[in-house]
């Protein structure tokens, strides 16, 4: 199994990270989008919010998660819980509205979504924020997103997934079923509609042995 290895920039020491490629990637080609007209599947959620689903839109996404392991600037936040400060059990990273993406392709893929949804011009995306989830330990709780849970207007947040697929699980607040979707090796997912609003979405932590996921999530900017 190839092992990635890479200089932490918070912890300061080497961190080794064994990463099995997909059988499907091929690493002598530049990574390449399939379309997406004609090959998105949606599935309607209740109270208006939908998902579409275009499993391994990015092709050579292998190359694309080593790329993105080594070059982007990882932040290990921290937050405050009940009366301890914790860390945050994922890497992120953040690149605002005309920022330089860290791999090319990830420009491709925000133009991709911009021409196919032809979302209004405020709605446009125009952000990516990327998660590192190195193992099972790491996790995203439930929730909206901030994008759209405070806007009485619906939105969409694009994610990009590459490495070992992990389950994003998708709620409706209001309870009931949670459906389980697993994303890695170049799938999209897009939550549109009311998601944010309606439903909550959530990286649950698993003792399976799973191998590590950066997810790349593309977002319009809202007004605050
Ligand atoms: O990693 C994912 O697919 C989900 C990330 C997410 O929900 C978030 O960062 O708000």
């Amino acid at each position: 199994m190839p092992i990635t290895t890479f200089e932490h920039p918070f912890y300061n020491r080497i961190m080794t990270i064994a990463f099995q490629p997909s059988l499907l990637d091929s690493f002598d080609e530049r990574p390449a989008l399939a379309p997406l007209a004609g090959t998105v599947r949606r599935i309607p959620l209740a109270d208006g919010a939908w998902v579409d689903l275009r499993p391994g839109w990015l092709a050579d996404s292998d190359a694309v998660f080593e790329t993105l392991v080594t070059v982007v600037p990882w932040r290990a936040d921290r937050r405050q819980m009940y009366d301890r400060v914790v860390d945050v059990p994922r890497l992120v990273s953040h690149f605002g509205p005309g920022a330089t993406l860290p791999h090319p392709v990830l420009t491709d893929a925000m133009t991709e979504l911009n021409t196919y949804y032809s979302p209004a011009a405020d709605q446009r995306f125009q952000t990516a924020g990327l998660c590192f989830y190195r193992t099972g330990d790491d996790s995203v709780a439930w929730h909206g997103d901030r994008v759209g849970r405070t806007i009485d207007r619906d939105t969409m947040v694009g994610i990009l997934s590459v490495g070992e697929p992990r389950v994003l699980s998708v709620r409706r607040k209001t309870g009931g079923d949670v459906l389980r979707f697993p994303l890695g090796h170049g799938d999209l997912i897009v939550m549109g509609g009311s998601c944010q609003r309606t439903h909550e979405h959530a990286i649950l932590k698993t003792k399976k042995a799973v191998g590590p996921r950066i997810s790349v999530q593309f977002r319009p900017v809202w007004p605050t």
